[in-house]
């Protein structure tokens, strides 16, 4: 199937100091349960994490669902949901100022030069990470989807900050319980000693009035091979997870699997086997098992059948408290970028917005493969598939055999 887009897409507005966020997502399927509880949980999820600022004590984000949804189910309508600030100040001059002195990091500069201005208040309050309650709101519908029609689980922890990094590994039989431990952590990783350390390095942060950032990962369990296409670019679905993520505030990397460090490695270390075990077929892998995940489960932009794995980078937050060489806009004179309240590290909150748009990526390509108008008619569309896939081949078995290769003189 070709696709432009997806069948499940979403929208933010809102400012930081404005009065509310808010989301609406269209293509959710009719009947969907809507539990508001979830989407509470993951705005609360981002609220936390070690070394965030005076911000998240002011708030507590709950959502309001306005439209789309009846009776706790969806509609099939475009729902519309608000996250309202309680630290609303957009126009209140004196608690809200212009801001003329740039932050170097913060889209600040380059704003205010696009909308031809020297004041970078009206920029920053767009680009705040505080937009990214709204846009968990929306992704969990996303993450409703997956598993509710598809069975299909999402999992983001936090990696690496500064360098506390964990070695632990997550895998389909580990990660329920790795869930627990990084519930437990308060930076949302998955050992207690890395916890302690990345701990220590915001502290370490804060105390030289600086920033961290970090890595982030997220796993996707229970995908078929075939989710996603190879035919257009715009259709592959690393490239659309890697979109998603690249639009986090503060994102400056994403990498899919092995990442980066396959430019080290021959095809042979990089590549994972393929097998088959016939008492793996129920499974989502359809039977085709392979020893090692470095593809991080996209082949030729579809999933392969092994878990979806992404890596996500934040940068350390631009604004410090230490201010950092700037010029004032007006002037043009040498001047410390302007203070505006902020985190130390908020890699353990963008963890939950990176699953949240990965969740969504991914299940906007099950709806765009399998999607009806309802809960029921796309689950029936997703077991047919299966049941074709398990029993293939389906067609007259032709030809076949080596084509030789290619000789390199
Ligand atoms: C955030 C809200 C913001 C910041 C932070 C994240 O609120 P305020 O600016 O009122 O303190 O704490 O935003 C940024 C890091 C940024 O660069 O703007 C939130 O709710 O996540």
């Amino acid at each position: 199937m070709s696709m432009i887009g997806s069948r499940l897409t979403y929208q933010t507005s809102g400012e930081s100091h404005g009065p509310a966020l808010v989301a609406t997502v269209v293509g959710v399927p009719k009947g969907l349960t809507i539990d508001t509880d979830v989407i509470n949980h993951e705005l609360s999820r981002r609220q936390g994490g070690y070394g965030r600022g005076g911000r998240q004590k002011l708030e507590t984000d709950v959502v309001e669902v306005l439209t789309g949804v009846r009776l706790g189910k969806a509609t099939g309508a475009p729902i519309t949901m608000v996250v309202k600030n309680r630290d609303s100040r957009l126009d209140d001059l004196e608690r809200t100022p212009p801001v003329y002195r740039p932050r170097p990091g913060h889209a600040d500069l380059a704003g205010s030069i696009k909308w031809l201005t020297t004041d970078c208040r009206e920029t920053l309050e767009r680009a705040s990470a505080r937009e990214t309650a709204a846009r968990v709101a929306a992704c969990s519908l996303g993450r409703l989807v997956l598993k509710e029609i598809f069975d299909v689980e999402v999992f983001g922890f936090v990696r690496s900050i500064l360098d506390a990094r964990t070695d632990v590994q997550v895998t389909p039989d580990t990660w329920r319980d790795l869930m627990k431990v990084r519930d437990a952590s308060d930076t949302y990783t998955l050992d207690e000693a890395t916890t302690e350390k990345q701990r220590e390095v915001i502290r370490g942060a804060k105390i030289d009035k600086d920033t961290v950032g970090g890595d982030c990962e997220c796993h996707v369990f229970g995908c078929p091979p075939g989710v996603g296409s190879s035919m257009n670019w715009t259709d592959k679905l690393d490239a659309r997870i890697a979109y998603a993520v690249m639009g986090i505030q503060a994102f400056k990397a994403v990498q899919i699997g092995m990442g980066a460090q396959m430019s080290t490695k021959r095809g042979s270390q990089v590549h994972d086997p393929i097998h088959f075990d016939e008492s793996k077929k129920n499974t989502a892998s359809l039977g085709f098992v392979r020893p090692t995940n470095n593809a991080g489960g996209t082949e030729g932009g579809m999933t392969n059948g092994q878990p979806i794995v992404v890596t996500g980078t934040m940068k350390p937050i631009a604004t410090l408290l230490q201010g950092l060489p700037s010029v004032d806009l007006n002037t043009k004179k040498p001047e410390d970028s302007q203070y505006e309240r902020s985190d130390v590290c908020a890699v353990s909150a963008a963890s939950v917005v990176m699953e949240s748009v990965v969740a969504m990526e991914v299940a906007g390509a099950f709806l765009t493969k399998f999607g009806g108008d309802s809960v029921v008619e796309t689950r029936g569309n997703y077991d047919a598939f299966l049941d074709v896939a398990r029993t293939l081949p389906i067609e007259p078995i032709v030809g076949g055999g080596d084509d030789g290769g290619t000789v390199i003189a």
